[in-house]
């Protein structure tokens, strides 16, 4: 089989950079690993910036997030028992929605499929090759298990932290930044009311609590715990009273505790791949870049990826230009560094470092103080929670 872009993986970056090309009349083809049932209802993040919003409706996927999506102009930060809000909207103009990845991902394959746009679901053994010639090939075998071969003009590596893209560069070529943070999150989506409408990022001396939401009867709650936490020492009972101790002090949230449907956890850590391109495979989203997710970043970082290489296909099928695909690294990576910092200040503002003692934690607070009281401070954090402009 033939295409022009082959897409290595279903997520947000290959299905988006898939629909993309499609408005600019290249063709693509995706080839992912897992069944589309599974793909659609891994629940992963909840919070898209202005400018994806913007992006998918702009590009016609954006009415059932325009229907179901909660738009959300600021959010609470707890300390010291109190929480203190963030406004958004006054400070910047702009909101974010909360949506989640899963409804992105339905909506994303079901237009690729409405517009004939070609995803291979459960196929397995995906191996690149080719990749410094003008027929790079990606080799699999297909849903029936029979070998088959994708030869394109580029391979887009957009199948995540554990695809086989990235490592499929050869030794040498890249240069790996990582920060494993000692902790991770464990999360829950439960049927329960949610606590308000906002979220609410709290920092307790019993540990990080991020209380968020998908519906008006569906809540989704974070708390820090270890990153060698047993999820089966953790009954739904143990969670809802851990979440109100995190929760507790003067103004203490309303929570509605309610049947868990969904619990998992998360490892955290920063990490960037560079660059984000060898020869005719350029990389996108978590293939290259991770962060931790107390930034509500991870899948806005992924979209914002693909924005600028669909730009760069565009471009050089329109008129043979490579000048995107020869600064596509760098525009990407320039991003990628803002919002790396901007998550890694969330996480160590909010979270219980073990090791640190009672300065550091006060140091913590003085940040958060400052933070909800200064205008400029706040601003910084609003502007980089409702997403830096495309291109900053
Ligand atoms: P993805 O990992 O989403 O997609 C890669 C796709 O490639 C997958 O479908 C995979 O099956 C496929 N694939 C892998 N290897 C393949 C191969 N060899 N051949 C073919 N296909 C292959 N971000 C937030 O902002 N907030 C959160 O709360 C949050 N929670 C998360 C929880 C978990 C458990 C994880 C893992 C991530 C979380 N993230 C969160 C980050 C997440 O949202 C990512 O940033 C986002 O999924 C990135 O999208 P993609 O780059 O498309 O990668
Ligand atoms: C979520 O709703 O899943 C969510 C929200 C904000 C974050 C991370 C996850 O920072």
């Amino acid at each position: 089989m033939r295409t022009q872009v082959g897409i290595v993986g279903a997520g947000p970056a290959g299905l988006m950079l898939a629909h993309l090309l499609h408005l600019q009349g290249i063709e693509s083809v995706i080839l992912e690993t897992r069944g589309r049932e599974y793909v659609e209802q891994r629940i992963r993040a909840g919070v898209l910036e202005q400018g994806t919003v913007d992006l998918l409706r702009d590009t016609g996927v954006g009415e059932r997030m325009d229907r179901q999506g909660l738009v959300h102009e600021g959010i609470d930060l707890r300390f010291g028992g109190r929480s203190r809000r963030i406004d958004f909207n006054e400070l910047t103009g702009k909101g974010v929605m909360v949506y989640g990845q899963h409804e992105v991902v339905k909506d994303l394959i079901a237009a690729r499929l409405r517009d004939g746009g070609s995803i291979l679901f459960d196929i397995s053994e995906t191996s690149v090759e080719g990749l410094e010639s003008d027929r790079p090939t990606i080799r699999y075998r297909d849903a029936r298990g029979e070998p088959a071969e994708l030869v394109c003009d580029f391979i887009a590596g957009c199948d995540g932290f554990h695809g086989i893209c990235r490592a499929s560069i050869p030794d040498g070529v890249m240069s790996y930044y990582d920060r494993v943070y000692p902790f991770a999150w464990l999360g829950i989506l439960a049927e329960s009311k949610p606590v308000q409408e906002e979220l609410i990022y709290a920092n307790h001396e019993r540990g990080f609590t991020l209380i968020s939401l998908r519906s008006p009867t569906i809540t989704r709650m974070y708390l820090q715990c270890d990153p060698e936490e047993d999820i089966a020492e953790w009954p739904d009972d143990r969670i809802w009273s851990e979440i109100a101790a995190r929760l507790a002090g003067e103004d203490t949230p309303d929570l509605v505790p309610g049947p868990i449907i969904s619990k998992g956890v998360t490892a955290m850590r920063s990490f960037v791949a560079e660059p984000m391109r060898f020869g005719t495979l350029f990389l996108a989203g978590d293939s290259a870049h991770i962060v931790p997710p107390t930034g509500a970043k991870g899948m806005n970082l992924a979209i914002a990826d693909v924005r600028v290489l669909a730009g760069a296909f565009a471009s050089f099928y329109r008129d043979g230009s490579r000048d995107g695909l020869d600064t596509y690294s760098d525009v990407c990576l320039n991003r990628i560094w803002k919002t790396q910092r901007f998550s890694w200040w969330m996480t160590s503002m909010l979270h219980r470092f073990e090791g640190t003692g009672p300065f550091e934690h006060r140091v913590q607070l003085a940040e958060l103080d400052y933070v909800t009281s200064s205008r400029a401070a706040s601003t910084t954090l609003a502007e980089n929670y409702v997403g830096l402009p495309f291109g900053a």
